[in-house]
C-alpha cells in the first residue's frame, strides 16, 4: 500500500512544462490548463479506479508513472481500462539502480502498457523524448 504517492506525477508535468503549479502534495483530482494531475493514494485503492477512469475519458493521452525506488506495482492490466493512449514512465532514473528500473518496466508492462519511457524530471534524462510523444498524441505538434 501506498507506493503511489511521491512517485513524482506533479513534478514530471511541471518538467514537461504542462503544470503551472508549484509541486506539492496533490491531495485531489486537480484540473490544469493543459493537465490533469492525480494523488497518488488513488491508485493504491480501487475503490477510487473509477474516478481515475471517468477522469481519462477526454484526454489526449494519459502518463501511468512508476516509481521505480518505492518498487510500485500497478494492477494487472490497469491500462487497458483507460480511454486514451497510454505512456508508461519510470521516474527518478538519477536515482534508481538498473534493477529499480527493469522492475519498474516489468510492473507497467504487467499493466498493459507498451510504450515505457525512463526519465528524471530532475536531472532532464529522457525528457525531450518523452515530450515530444505527449506534444504528438495531444495533437499539438504543429505548435
Ligand atoms: N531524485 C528524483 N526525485 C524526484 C524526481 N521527480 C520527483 N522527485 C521527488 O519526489 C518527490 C515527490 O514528487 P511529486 O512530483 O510531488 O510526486 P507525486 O507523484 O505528484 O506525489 P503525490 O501528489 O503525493 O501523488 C519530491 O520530493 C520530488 O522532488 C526525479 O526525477 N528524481
Ligand atoms: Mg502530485
Amino acid at each position: 500500500m501506498n507506493v503511489f504517492f511521491g512517485s513524482g506525477k506533479t513534478s514530471l508535468l511541471k518538467a514537461l512544462g504542462i503544470w503551472g503549479q508549484d509541486v506539492r502534495k496533490t491531495e485531489a483530482v486537480s484540473f490544469g490548463d493543459e493537465a490533469v494531475d492525480t494523488p497518488g493514494e488513488f491508485f493504491d485503492m480501487p475503490r477510487f479506479y473509477h474516478t481515475l477512469i471517468t477522469t481519462s475519458v477526454k484526454a489526449g493521452v494519459i502518463l501511468l508513472v512508476a516509481d521505480p525506488l518505492k518498487r510500485s506495482r500497478h494492477s494487472s492490466r490497469f491500462a487497458h481500462a483507460l480511454r486514451a493512449p497510454v505512456i508508461g514512465v519510470i521516474t527518478k532514473l538519477d536515482a534508481a539502480s538498473q534493477d529499480d528500473v527493469d522492475a519498474a518496466r516489468r510492473s507497467l508492462k504487467n499493466s498493459g502498457v507498451s510504450e515505457i519511457h525512463a526519465v528524471s524530471s530532475l536531472r532532464g534524462d529522457g525528457m525531450e523524448a518523452l515530450g515530444e510523444r505527449v506534444r504528438k498524441l495531444r495533437g499539438c505538434e504543429t505548435k
